[in-house]
């Protein structure tokens, strides 16, 4: 078993819903166990500014898939959720699933590099990361997660009430 954090993220066709139904898809998946999730946050749309805000979560996974068969696994929640893959980047989706970190392995990848190449300078990722995330955790690049934080501020993100619908 290797742990697994995944961030989660839509901004179209109701997010929340959108997030829910992926936490729902990640229980099925194969050899695989969802260990915890973090509340769900409101953040302001990094890229384009033109969209709506995004819904962002993270949630730990025991695999014992390969990462590529993970990232085949989480393409094809993130399809069947009518993901419409556009060359615009950053632009808006219903559903985007991004393996953060994948135990301590570095992978460098055509399809995937982990760790995430952005991770250490998202808001939206790194607070609901340290919500379930050991504090001292360390990335395979040697970066500990409280000094990402402590570079990082909340800007533009709003923990959500869950029971409330956005
Ligand atoms: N994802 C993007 C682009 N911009 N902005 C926020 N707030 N949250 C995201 O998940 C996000 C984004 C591309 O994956
Ligand atoms: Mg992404
Ligand atoms: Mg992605």
């Amino acid at each position: 078993m290797e742990r697994v954090y995944i961030g989660l993220g839509s901004n179209l066709a109701t997010p929340q819903a959108q997030l829910d139904n992926a936490l729902a898809a990640l229980d099925r998946l194969p050899q695989s166990r969802r260990v915890a999730t973090s509340a769900f946050y409101g953040s302001a749309p990094l890229g384009p500014a033109d969209q709506p805000r995004y819904v962002n979560a993270v949630v730990a996974l025991d695999t014992r898939l390969a990462p590529l068969e993970l990232l085949d696994a989480l393409q094809a929640i993130e399809l069947a959720q009518g993901r419409v893959r556009k060359d615009e980047r950053w632009g808006p989706r219903t559903l985007d699933l991004d393996i953060l970190l994948f135990g301590e392995r570095l992978i460098d990848e055509p399809r995937l590099q982990v760790p995430h190449y952005h991770m250490h300078a998202r808001p939206f990722v790194l607070y609901p990361l340290a919500e379930i995330a050991p504090e001292r955790l360390r990335l395979a690049d040697g970066r500990l997660l409280g000094e990402l934080l402590a570079a990082c501020p909340p800007e533009g993100l709003e923990r959500l009430d869950r029971a409330q619908p956005t």
